[in-house]
């Protein structure tokens, strides 16, 4: 089993891939037996009657916000030893975890009456929207980034999240041509059962269509900078937690504070990652953080 201690440097190609197409696809970053044990708890969380960061929206939408804080089995994902070495290299050390959404998403039939992904509601968009209308679409750099693992099975009429190859470096909006739903050279990426799509926040995406007969269940884990705020309710039980390593802490946001909890310099906080990707690749990481 890969550890974090025995992760591999992240693969040139994978990252040459993300920096053209602005997401990739990464094989086998999870077990079937942990994915069963996910697709179970997420099941669970569904079912119950918990309003607290539920996510209800149109069309039978449903989901969490902050499922890491709901199910120990989501935990494991936040420092995926698959995953983690491709984030870092494509942000840097200096990271935290965003937000953990899982999404259901019912299965409509083809031709059944929905409100989104319709003409005129495509539901195709950037995510943190808000950067662009504070900064401008133009300088919002990349700034965080979207690890989505599907739960449930993955038929090509699944709804699979879809996005539109080098969208992420385009200026302006993405077109969709009038009475379509979406813009010209949107793809499905090809997934597996165990594999993770990366996209970040400039990519242009929407949720496809689930037209499966069965709901689609998706996690959405959010990595980006340190010094953005976190999307999620803080979970502050979870940071007091005996049991979580130096990088989970960080990951979970534990500001930049000497073990004593006085102040230390900007950045310190993300000393968990920064060693331990040292230790991973030679090189520095894009910032030293
Ligand atoms: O549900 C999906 O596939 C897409 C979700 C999405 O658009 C988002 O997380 O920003």
């Amino acid at each position: 089993m890969t550890t974090l201690d025995t992760a591999s440097p992240p693969d040139p190609k994978v990252l040459d891939a993300f920096e053209r197409e602005g997401f990739v696809v990464l094989r086998n970053v999870i077990t079937p037996g942990w994915r069963e044990q996910a697709a179970a708890a997420a099941t669970r969380l569904l079912a119950g009657d918990r309003t607290v960061g539920r996510d209800h929206s149109v069309d039978g939408k449903d989901g969490f916000r902050g499922i890491i804080a709901m199910d120990d089995s989501f935990l494991p994902l936040v420092t995926n030893p698959k995953v983690l070495p491709t984030l870092v290299a494509l942000l840097s050390a200096n990271l935290h975890l965003m937000s953990s959404n899982l999404i259901y998403m019912p299965s409509i039939p083809p031709g059944g009456t929905r409100t989104i992904r319709v003409p005129e509601r495509h539901g195709w968009h950037r995510d943190m929207s808000t950067a662009a209308h504070d900064l401008g679409t133009d300088v919002v750099p990349r700034m965080a980034i979207k690890a989505a693992y599907f739960l449930s099975d993955l038929t090509l009429d699944a709804g699979v999240t879809m996005a539109v190859p080098g969208s992420h470096i385009k200026a302006g909006p993405v077109t969709v041509p009038a009475g379509a739903i979406d813009p010209p050279g949107a793809i499905t990426p090809d997934l597996g059962p165990c594999d993770v799509l990366l996209f970040e926040n400039r990519t242009w995406h929407a949720g496809g269509l689930n037209t499966s007969g069965h709901p689609r269940l998706a996690v959405m884990m959010q990595y980006g900078y340190r010094w953005l705020a976190a999307v999620d309710d803080p979970a502050p039980q979870l940071l007091d937690r005996e049991d979580l390593t130096d990088i989970e802490r960080q990951l979970l946001g534990r500001p930049d504070r000497h073990p004593d909890g006085s102040i230390a310099h900007e950045g310190a906080g993300a000393a968990p990652l920064r060693t331990w990707w040292q230790h991973l690749k030679p090189d520095p990481a894009r910032s030293s953080g």
